[in-house]
């Protein structure tokens, strides 16, 4: 008569550690669960570990949660299981293992009896053919290393060759735990799926009087009635088969691939982690909770030294190099200014798609105009160069082309449109670089805008910006004209979306018409993000730009 044995699976030996946390339940009650499967994972402050099932069955009721602190012999769930009725000739372990019916749980329970200890009992050995696994399609594949040698002990999972085709290495893992008897192959050998590797003594466990009939016949007859394992069995615990295994040399792999256990894909989930890129320490580049830790630090640290940019591009560092081996040098700290503005530079460098769209502006008029200015300017105490110039024709460009007056919100999901018009502006300082913004250049007039760029330039030099004097800026413009250059190409200051760099001005010969003529030629360069601007946008800004210094008279329209 077939009945249904109960089991009471509890802790088992925690290799002297105690009162370690449960910190993730594998199973829920209902779940049927192989030999083997993870039950849940503890962690001591040492090491995290799996507790496997000690038998195959249906968990009818778990007696811990997460969180939960447990030592060896603490119950952690019952099993039910199909089991046939005792036999005589049964190993008295597995006789001692048949449950009580549910009614007499509580009492099972209350009974403090190893009830793991007698699962685990061994009653007999096997014999296990080891053979090749699907290879994923390769064929014929060499083997170049034999990482096992008769009378080694193995784990499961643990790795017994590697194999190498034109296209990968791979490893392939021991699919049970055991010693190895005889290795069938040599280094050099071809193989294809389903050729023998390895033959593995096995102990067999009983969990009940049918299976311990069956490895008692697995002992006496072990040749005549092998077991063949092509691949680790299909439970998360288990490392992926021999076709799934990262290639050893690879780089980046799929997380799914990799060998790591529950726990740390659980953690790896929770702090968003993509295991394929992490390397594991362990045997077989196991990923451990330290190499995940370990993962996230260099992270940190190369997204400190990024000025905080995570923007998922895996970039190399660069070579550290002792330039005194080449002659005299002095290491100079860099300033808090300089490293902010080269860490924005560099944010704004890796996460920004640049464009940069160039023209030349015929500002003849404009310069005419400005140099007839000149009384006034004396009298009135106030210069003006060509920037108030640009920043008023910049302000109009922006209200004729909506598009480069928005920012782009951090989730990719939204285009902020601005409706006020702030621009910043480059100034170059002693201690560095900084952007004061001049508010609302749309509704302020030559006189006034130069007069701020001045009041703003020397706030800059004199280190007495605010911080309020340099944020909310819509777009920003670079000069360098007073310095000079033909022309550069402006990183834009995020999270604009647009930056107007504007070089040397210089007398050219350009036909107007059909004659040839000496023009004051500015020549300007747009970068714009290509997430938020596309190309006909930017040729319509800067050619409406460029149509508006020709004529400055057009601003006052
Ligand atoms: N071409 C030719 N001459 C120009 C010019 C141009 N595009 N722009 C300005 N000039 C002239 C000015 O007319 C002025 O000439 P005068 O002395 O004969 O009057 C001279 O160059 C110096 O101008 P300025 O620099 O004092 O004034 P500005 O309004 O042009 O610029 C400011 C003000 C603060 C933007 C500027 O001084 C500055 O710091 N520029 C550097 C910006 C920078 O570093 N950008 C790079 C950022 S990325 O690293």
């Amino acid at each position: 008569m077939t009945g249904v044995s109960k089991q009471t699976v509890k802790i088992p030996d925690l290799g002297g550690a105690s009162d370690v946390e449960v910190i993730e339940l594998c199973v829920t009650n209902g779940d049927t669960v192989s030999e083997g499967q993870s039950l849940i994972v503890v962690e001591s402050d040492k090491a995290s570990m799996e507790v496997p099932s000690p038998a195959a069955g249906k968990i009818v009721s778990i007696e811990i949660s997460e969180g939960n602190t447990v030592s060896e012999g603490d119950i952690i769930l019952y099993l039910e299981g199909d089991a046939a009725p005792a036999v005589p000739d049964a190993p008295s372990a597995s006789t001692s293992e048949e449950e009580p019916a549910a009614e007499e749980m509580s009492s099972a329970v209350s009974d403090d009896s190893p009830a793991v200890d007698a699962v685990v009992a061994p009653v007999a050995e096997a014999i296990e053919k080891i053979v090749v696994p699907d290879l994923g399609g390769a064929d014929q594949v060499e083997v170049i290393e034999i990482m096992v040698s008769p009378g080694d002990t193995v784990a499961e999972g643990d790795g017994l060759i590697v194999m190498e085709s034109d296209k990968a290495s791979m490893e392939m893992p021991s699919p049970v735990a055991g010693v190895i008897e005889i290795l069938h192959i040599q280094s050099g050998t071809s193989l294809s799926e389903g050729d023998l590797v390895a033959e593995i003594k096995v102990t067999v466990l009983a969990t009940a009087p049918e299976s311990a009939k069956a490895a008692t016949a697995a002992v006496t007859a072990p040749v005549a009635a092998p077991i063949q394992s092509a691949a680790a069995p299909a439970n998360e615990a288990s490392p992926p088969p021999v076709s799934a295994q990262r290639p050893v040399s690879s780089g980046v792999v799929d997380a799914k691939t990799v060998y790591a256990g529950p726990a740390v894909r659980k953690l790896a989930r929770e702090l968003g982690v993509d295991l394929g890129r992490v390397k594991g320490s362990g045997p077989k580049s196991r990923i451990a909770k330290q190499d995940l830790h370990n993962y996230l630090k260099e992270v940190v640290k190369s997204s400190a030294a990024t000025g905080g940019s995570a923007g998922g591009a895996a970039i190399p560092s660069l070579p550290e190099v002792d330039f005194s081996q080449f002659g005299e040098i002095d290491v100079v700290p860099m300033s808090r200014l300089h490293k902010l503005t080269a860490a924005n530079m560099h944010r704004s460098w890796l996460n920004v798609p640049h464009v940069t769209q160039y023209d030349d502006a015929d500002i003849t008029e404009l310069e005419a105009f400005r140099k007839s200015l000149k009384p006034q300017m004396e009298k009135r105490n106030i210069k003006i160069s060509p920037l108030p110039f640009l920043l008023k024709a910049v302000a109009a460009a922006l209200q004729e082309n909506p598009a480069f007056n928005v920012s782009l919100s951090n989730d990719g999901e939204s285009i902020i449109q601005k409706k006020y018009i702030h621009i910043g502006m480059a100034v170059d300082t002693p201690a560095g670089l900084m952007v004061p913004v001049i508010k609302d250049v749309d509704k302020k007039g030559i006189w006034e805008l130069s007069e701020e760029i001045m009041a703003m330039a020397e706030k800059a030099r004199t280190r007495k910006l605010q911080a309020s004097d340099m944020q909310g800026g819509c777009f920003t413009i670079s000069s360098l004209g007073g310095i000079g250059g033909q022309g550069f190409t402006p990183i834009i200051n995020t999270p604009e979306v647009g930056i107007l760099g504007v070089s040397k001005l210089a007398t050219k010969p350009v036909y107007k018409g059909d004659v040839l003529m000496p023009r004051k030629m500015l020549p300007l360069s747009l970068s714009y993000d290509h997430r938020a601007v596309n190309g006909g946008d930017a040729g319509r800004f800067l050619t409406y730009l460029v149509t508006l210094l020709d004529d400055v008279r057009q601003l006052v329209l």
